[in-house]
């Protein structure tokens, strides 16, 4: 390994962080490799420890749209730090973020918020149970909801009924009340009701699927969800942490124009700092304590400074070309990664959606995780770093969606372009 102070920090960090990283995916190794350390960032791109700057494609993963440290939102943060940090008191931050949410999500009639993302499925899945009395749950191969257990269970022998722990330390009776599916298929999601209707509390699904790249659904997939899980007296629960406010205001919900009946949100409403929320109907929140009997906390939810941090992000969000320059940002990446691969004559596929793509070295349509799988993972490994070495950062995963934010311009982008196309002439 080179000695780059990267290195050497990376080394000290695996003697006292496991894997020496707080999240597994930053790691590197689904692309063989070490990570380098972030010293700063600002706007489309990161600098390192050692001093070399990459335009960024991952944004944390999604929160920051505007790119990295925008004014307006840290100058909202130092003006909420300087009246203190953290109250576990009511504070006014928290309900004009209700508010907000309300406003942009029309599905959500109340919201409680919370830390993290997984926090926020893992609330409204207990709801769910509440307000049903039912146990079983249904989420779908590829799907990724945060690291709840009810939520790291992978489809089980017997996929229809018992769910197999898609991690150590789950128990197989927290796995046997998930039923996992193949996502796009119709016909088992309909036989899985048929059978166990009746004991369906609800069905959690990533709007668009965003932790297998980036997969959309068949037309007609969301709307059997709903209507078999209005039928069967199920719930359904849209996470939309990374899609909610970034595809639209109100994000998948408004593209589609289906309404869950709860929604887990999170990432661009915390500006980059620690944030979660879900929310939906009132009926269904106002089960929730001090009010009803469904128990959820934190000591840090709805804190002043994400509070802030994400209220000013939102705001800045309402410019009036927000998303319409993120969608042509999209497009634009989209259509020259295509045209210098299509010349090249290499099997690819990228799908794009606002300001979430994902390249694929796979032509067949992705219906999902199955087809991801069968791509060339060498090729997307070969990409990732030829790219990292011209100083472009892609998520460092072929299961992971990559992130424009308003800070990047054509010209960033016509720079990861040329980038792309001298590092595929010498393929
Ligand atoms: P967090 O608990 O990481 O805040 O959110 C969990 C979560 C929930 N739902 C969806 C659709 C998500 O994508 C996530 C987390 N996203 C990953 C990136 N694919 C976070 C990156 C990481 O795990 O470090």
């Amino acid at each position: 390994m080179k000695s780059t102070l990267s290195a050497k920090l990376f080394s000290k960090a695996k003697t006292l962080i496991p894997g020496g990283v707080n999240s597994p995916v930053r790691a590197f190794r689904n692309v063989d490799g070490d990570p380098f350390f972030v010293r700063r960032a600002k706007g489309a791109r990161i600098e390192d420890v050692d001093g070399k700057s990459y335009l960024d494609f991952v944004g944390s993963w999604g929160p920051n749209i505007l790119g990295h440290a925008p004014t307006p939102v840290i100058q909202a943060v130092h003006e909420a730090a300087k009246n203190g940090l953290s109250f576990g008191i009511p504070n006014p931050h928290e309900v004009e973020m209700a508010q907000t949410i309300i406003d942009w999500v029309p599905s959500v009639e109340k919201v409680r918020m919370t830390n993290s993302g997984t926090e926020a499925t893992m609330s409204a899945i207990r709801l769910a149970r509440g307000f049903t009395g039912r146990d079983k749950i249904i989420k779908f191969e590829g799907c990724y909801h945060g690291h709840a257990d009810s939520l790291l269970v992978a489809a089980g022998s017997g996929a229809l009924t018992f769910g197999e722990p898609d991690s150590a330390g789950v128990p197989q009776s927290f796995a046997n009340e998930t039923i996992t599916l193949p996502y796009n298929d119709v016909e088992r999601l309909e036989e899985v009701f048929s059978n166990h209707g009746e004991e369906i509390a609800a069905i959690i699904v990533e709007s668009y699927p965003a932790n297998a790249g980036l997969v959309f659904p068949r037309a007609g997939y969301l709307k059997t969800m709903r209507e078999l899980t209005s039928q069967y007296g199920a719930l359904l629960i849209f996470d939309e942490v990374m899609t909610g406010f970034r595809l639209a205001k109100g994000g998948v919900q408004e593209l589609e124009d289906y309404q869950p009946d709860l929604t887990a949100m999170g990432k661009v409403i915390g500006g980059g700092l620690p944030v979660g929320a879900f929310g939906g109907r009132a009926d269904v929140m106002d089960l929730l304590a001090p009010d009803g009997p469904v128990y959820q906390a934190g000591t840090l939810s709805g804190n002043p400074l994400a509070m802030a941090a994400g209220l000013t992000q939102l705001k800045e969000l309402q410019r009036a070309d927000a998303y319409s320059r993120l969608n042509h940002l999209g497009g634009y990446l989209k259509k020259g990664i295509c045209d210098i691969l299509s010349e090249k004559g290499i099997p690819h596929r990228v799908n794009q959606v606002g300001s979430m793509f994902c390249l694929y070295f796979i032509e067949e349509e992705i219906v999902n995780v199955d087809t991801v799988t069968k791509q060339d993972f060498s090729l997307f490994k070969k990409l990732f770093w030829d790219l990292l070495e011209r100083g472009v950062y892609l998520a460092p995963s072929p299961y992971e969606t990559g992130f424009i934010s308003l800070a990047h311009t054509e010209k960033d982008l016509d720079e990861v372009l040329t980038a792309m196309e001298d590092a595929v002439l010498r393929w």
